[in-house]
């Protein structure tokens, strides 16, 4: 094929493994910034992508362009995040084994944008029949509907996931789409009932209240103002003007249909919505007998109505608890303070269990049974720090950590480790290894997250400070672990007496502890679960198990739960071929054309992009066992065809010999032959293209 580059293309180099001076990190950087200036985003390390957020819309991502990436070799063509989607689908259909792509970066780098375009190209350029265009529409439109009620706007990125994604997208013999499958990772439930300065709630609420047909509102008990919400104003920053909610609105609505959600879910997932606003003006006060009360009697009634439950139940429920103490249960009022948070508890389970409904309802629709390939994208929060970051930005940080370990076992050590026990001589590339910090934070005695269950589960007063207690008597010294306190006795001004410090392989953050035993417990009082298990609202009754009532054991602590979650993620990542994709967020401004050199070094360098191009650059860009190989190629030689008889490694040298690979191109090892530059075995595909004609014809002469 001709080669498509333009002059415009070739600024600086398009593979970093090309640069002259590759240990350079002023050089690399200095390549990164001089295609940026030329709006040329996408770099490969090798097969590894690395995209710089423009923030600005490009014109290249026309089906003109998708089309000029089908079937077409990496190096033919500019870097682009379609050659990784086709590279990877190519991959599935003729080594038949399941892929996945990870795209890793902080908040506001263009991760989700990145998943999108993916998702995009197989739905644009894969053969789809009529009955399957059904499901490629809802593949798609799956990702307006999980944006509205999972993205949300932060100071980092005005559609920040606060959620983690993997989606499964299956494809069957001809490689057409036929199904998917999305697991969901920890929503950020916090935010339905408070958002810090400069932040929003989650676009839903928004689109909503600006979309919605105003009979519909008035149907919900909503006015069409935003102000009017105290769940909507914490951040002050009711709109934003990157988004367009009323559009926006729109979308999702016919998103939510060609889902193929009934026009009845669809209002009870409203109703749902519109209840959290009216518990945030739920207010309580004091009564003639200083009890504490409900005294906002319409909001009391519209969410009697829109969770579909007896308006005096829930009255008692959101003013009394339900104790059982000596065997026998007893009602006790709740204090103003207790009132407050079990109704933002009520408000943060009713609008997380809906998400969790939503993504199974969009499991159904996109469900199919049978053997597929796959290829799985990874879409997670990136690494976030605020001025004040919770428990929220531990767990979003420690799954960073998780999938940067994975890059590091998955490029740099198991690469190394491979060309050892090949014995393929070969000058060790040194990185750091964050698997002291995963341990730190999910080891099993002494892990943060274990002395944060053990605190929760502890009897007597255990509070966010005892814990923080815990943490410094258990922890204290390690190298990655840092609170006020100094060995000498001394404090520490930079961490507060409230917080304390880890230092993660992509920075420091500060943690403040208020709050982390209750959002790991995230606990709803027993007798408002009771009310909402009785809702006759078909959506709510799907969300909350009657069982879960009368069910005495104690249910996993949030973090634990997320723990798990992310063991088997890494699971079924470790068991596809997997592609990466490095964002990079050329400056804290969301603005484009500027490229922050300090920002861009620093996350150059804990992504590990030099390691990882260092290791390339003196590595194996390919590698096969000698058996795979020999069957593939030997067609290619009279000394190997039809077949060999002496030793795999033998066959294999008198193979490459008779196909005139140069010494430099390749390294026979103990069991796999390690080949250099991918355009070798790249002209030996086309050799083996050629002569299929041919081969065919001697297989049925000879039948
Ligand atoms: P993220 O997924 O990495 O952050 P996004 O993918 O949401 O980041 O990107 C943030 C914003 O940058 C988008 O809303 C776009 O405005 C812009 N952007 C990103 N990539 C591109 C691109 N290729 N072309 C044009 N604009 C782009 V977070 O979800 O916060 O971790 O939790
Ligand atoms: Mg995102």
């Amino acid at each position: 094929m001709e080669s498509t580059l333009t002059a415009r293309d070739r600024v600086g180099v398009q593979d970093f493994v090309l640069l002259e001076n590759y240990t350079s990190e002023a050089a690399f950087i200095e390549n990164l910034r001089r295609r940026f200036g030329e709006n040329l985003i996408y770099t490969y390390i090798g097969s590894v992508l690395v995209s710089v957020n423009p923030n600005k819309d490009l014109e290249i991502y026309s089906k003109a362009h998708m089309e000029r990436y089908r079937g077409v070799s990496f190096y033919e063509i500019s870097p682009h995040i379609y050659a990784v989607s086709d590279n990877t689908y190519r991959a599935m259909r003729t080594e038949r084994r399941d892929q996945c792509i990870l795209i890793s970066g902080e908040s506001g780098a263009g991760k989700t944008e990145a998943s999108k375009k993916i998702l995009q190209y197989y739905a644009t350029t894969c053969p789809v029949t009529d009955h399957l265009s059904t499901l490629r529409d809802r593949l798609v439109q799956s990702n307006p509907v999980l944006e509205a009620f999972g993205n949300a706007k932060t100071l980092r990125n005005d559609n920040s996931s606060r959620f983690g994604k993997y989606m499964d997208v299956q494809f069957d013999f001809r490689g057409a789409p036929i199904g998917g499958h999305i697991l969901n990772y920890l929503l950020e439930k916090s935010r339905v009932v408070h958002q810090n300065h400069g932040e929003r709630n989650f676009h839903i609420f928004y689109q909503l209240l600006e979309g919605g047909e105003q009979n519909l509102l008035s149907k919900l008990g909503l006015e069409r103002n935003a102000q009017k919400y105290q769940y909507l104003v914490k951040g002050c920053c009711p709109r934003v003007s990157s988004i367009n909610d009323k559009n926006d609105w729109r979308t999702v609505r016919k998103a939510l249909t060609v889902i193929g959600f009934h026009e009845d879910e669809v209002e009870d997932l409203l109703n749902i919505i519109a209840s959290v606003l009216h518990l945030g003006n739920t207010q309580f006060g004091e009564g003639k007998n200083g009890e504490n009360q409900i005294t906002t009697e319409p909001q009391l009634k519209y969410l009697s109505k829109l969770l579909g439950v007896d308006g005096a139940a829930l009255r008692e429920a959101l003013t009394h608890k339900k104790i059982t103490a000596k065997g026998e249960e007893m009602i006790s009022p709740l204090s103003f303070e207790q009132a407050v948070a079990a109704r933002d508890a009520l408000a943060k389970a009713v609008y997380g269990r809906a998400f969790t409904w939503l993504v199974v309802k969009i499991n159904q629709s996109l469900a199919f049974k049978g053997s597929s390939s796959v290829i799985g994208l990874l879409d997670i929060y990136g690494f976030e720090v605020f001025q004040h970051n919770s428990f929220e930005q531990f767990c979003i940080n420690y799954c960073n950590e998780k999938l940067h370990q994975l890059f590091i076992e998955l490029t740099l050590k198991s690469e190394q480790e491979e060309y050892e026990a090949e014995g393929i001589t070969w000058e060790p590339v040194k990185y750091f290894d964050n698997k002291i910090i995963c341990d730190l934070v999910e080891g099993k005695h002494k892990g943060l997250i274990s002395i944060l269950d053990e605190e929760c589960l502890r009897p007597g007063e255990p509070s966010d400070i005892s814990f923080l207690e815990k943490l410094e008597d258990t922890l204290g010294g390690h190298a990655h672990f840092v609170t006020h306190k100094l060995s000498n006795g001394k404090t520490r001004k930079a961490v507060s007496r409230e917080e304390f410090k880890l230092i993660h392989y992509a920075g420091e953050v500060n943690y403040s502890v208020n709050g982390f035993l209750d959002k790991n417990k995230d606990l709803l009082y027993r007798n408002l679960k009771e009310v909402i298990c009785q809702s006759n609202s078909q959506v709510l009754s799907q969300c909350f198990h009657r069982e879960e009532v009368t069910d005495q054991k104690r249910p996993e602590t949030t973090a634990t739960q997320f723990k798990n979650s992310l063991a088997k993620l890494i699971e079924i990542l470790m068991s596809k071929e997997p592609s990466y994709v490095r964002c990079i967020k050329p400056n804290d401004a969301k603005q484009s054309g500027r490229f922050d050199e300090a920002l861009v070094r620093h996350q150059v360098k804990y992504l590990g992009l030099m390691e990882n191009l260092r290791v390339r650059r003196a590595g194996f860009a390919y590698r096969r066992h000698y058996e795979t190989f020999l069957q593939r190629y030997k067609s290619l030689c009279p000394g190997t065809w039809p077949n060999w008889q002496g030793r795999l490694a033998d066959g294999v040298a008198t193979l490459v010999q008779h196909l005139g690979y140069k010494p430099e191109e390749y390294k026979l090892g103990k069991t796999k032959i390690f080949i250099r530059f991918p355009k070798t075995l790249f002209s030996t595909e086309d050799s083996l293209e050629a002569r299929r004609p041919a081969l065919v014809l001697t297989l049925q002469t000879s039948w």
